[in-house]
């Protein structure tokens, strides 16, 4: 590589131009994109579901705080911990999103927990889901309500009709 002046200075401008065009002023405002938002289907009489769904965050790192749907009561955010043998869920107070990165909430992992239904979830139906984010605010998306074996989660997750909740 030549190290002459010219080729330091038009380096220099380089990189600030770059830099210009991959930072922009305003990125962390609201860079929070939602996609591949669904639930699992339940039974009759079942009292809770899953809820899942990928959080790409194109600006700064951001925490989702809570969510809440009218088709529950509450929705909660949970992650699945091993307990001796068994993968058993947990209530947690937050999920990270790293800035630039992604979170995927899914079977058997993170998740959200739809807690006190008010009717089955029916697949093909659809519903409104507010997502809460310290930064970005609230977002709404739409949650997809899929059959029971999609993605087919044999991690046992919430696997089960009734669920141990
Ligand atoms: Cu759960």
């Amino acid at each position: 590589m030549l190290r002459s002046p010219l080729n330091l200075l038009l380096s220099a401008c380089l990189a600030l131009l770059l830099g210009a065009i991959v930072n922009p002023p305003e990125a962390g405002a609201a860079g929070i994109g939602v996609h591949d938002a669904w639930a699992r289907a339940t039974v009759p009489g079942q009292p809770s579901a899953g809820g899942f769904l990928v959080i790409e965050n194109s600006g700064q790192s951001d925490r989702l705080l809570a969510a809440r749907a009218d088709v529950a009561r509450a929705v909660e955010l949970h992650s699945m911990v091993m307990q001796g043998d068994t993968m058993r869920m947990r209530r947690i107070e937050a999920v990270d999103v790293p800035a630039g990165g992604a979170v995927e909430l899914r079977p058997g992992a993170l998740h959200l927990m739809f807690i006190g239904l008010h009717a089955p979830l029916n697949a093909g139906d659809a519903f409104a889901l507010t997502l809460r984010f310290e930064r970005a605010g609230e977002v709404v998306v739409q949650m997809q309500v899929m059959p029971m074996g999609h993605r087919g989660s044999g991690h046992g997750a919430h696997g089960g009709a009734a669920g141990g909740k």
